[in-house]
């Protein structure tokens, strides 16, 4: 395959999925930050939404991130079972986290992000927190006492990894009561995925 080249954007949780899921299958991808001057215009050009991540892959121009995980699932054969049924419940949880987990998060870090603390306002930062919390309880239960959501690292790993890799990064604590899912955390950083991918 040739070079693949990443649009990325080191603390979007969208861009860090994505580095995650090329790191977890063995891919070597060119970063380039998508808020050089230079660059914008040209992977702006490349995406209706104006949004990063946008892959590079010999000529395909991939945006979306859930359409880049789905593509390095596809030739890697990793990232996914391999049952097409077994598949269902990462995909759906990948899902979740980018629009139930990605927004309670967005208040606390939106809040917190480019202010002096004087300026954050407490209300906004407990609501999301509040939301986290609460959207955590799934994902507590789908996780269980496994080692992985699915059978193994897929979707959701790259997903959540990323956003509370942020949540840790802005305050937000995962609840004692959610044991599991701070374990799978520590595990999760743990991977050599980590360390080469986070902002
Ligand atoms: N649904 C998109 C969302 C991507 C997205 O919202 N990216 C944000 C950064 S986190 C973005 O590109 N914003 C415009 C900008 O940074 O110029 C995806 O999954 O790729």
């Amino acid at each position: 395959m040739s070079l693949l080249k990443l649009y990325d954007k080191p603390e979007c949780p969208f861009c860090w999925k994505v580095r995650l899921a090329l790191h977890e299958c063995g891919m070597a991808a060119e970063r380039i930050d998508s808020r050089s001057p230079v660059h914008r215009p040209l992977w702006q050009a490349l995406t209706p939404r104006k949004t990063v991540p946008v892959l590079l892959a010999g000529d395909h121009v991939i945006h979306e991130s859930n359409v880049i995980l789905e593509y390095l699932a596809d030739i890697s054969g990793r990232l996914l079972p391999a049952n097409p049924a077994d598949r269902i419940q990462p995909r759906q949880l990948n899902v979740y986290v980018d629009g139930v987990i990605g927004p309670a998060l967005r208040e606390v870090i939106f809040e917190k992000r480019d202010k002096p603390e004087a300026e954050w306002d407490p209300a906004r930062i407990q609501a999301g927190t509040l939301a986290f919390e609460k959207a955590l309880r799934y994902l507590s239960e789908q996780l269980g006492d496994r080692d992985f959501f699915a059978d193994r690292y897929s979707f959701p790993e790259c997903a959540l990894t990323a956003r509370f890799g942020l949540a840790e990064a802005y305050g937000v604590a995962i609840p004692d009561r959610f044991v599991n899912l701070q374990d799978w955390f520590a595990r999760m950083k743990a991977r050599p995925s980590y360390r080469a991918t986070a902002p």
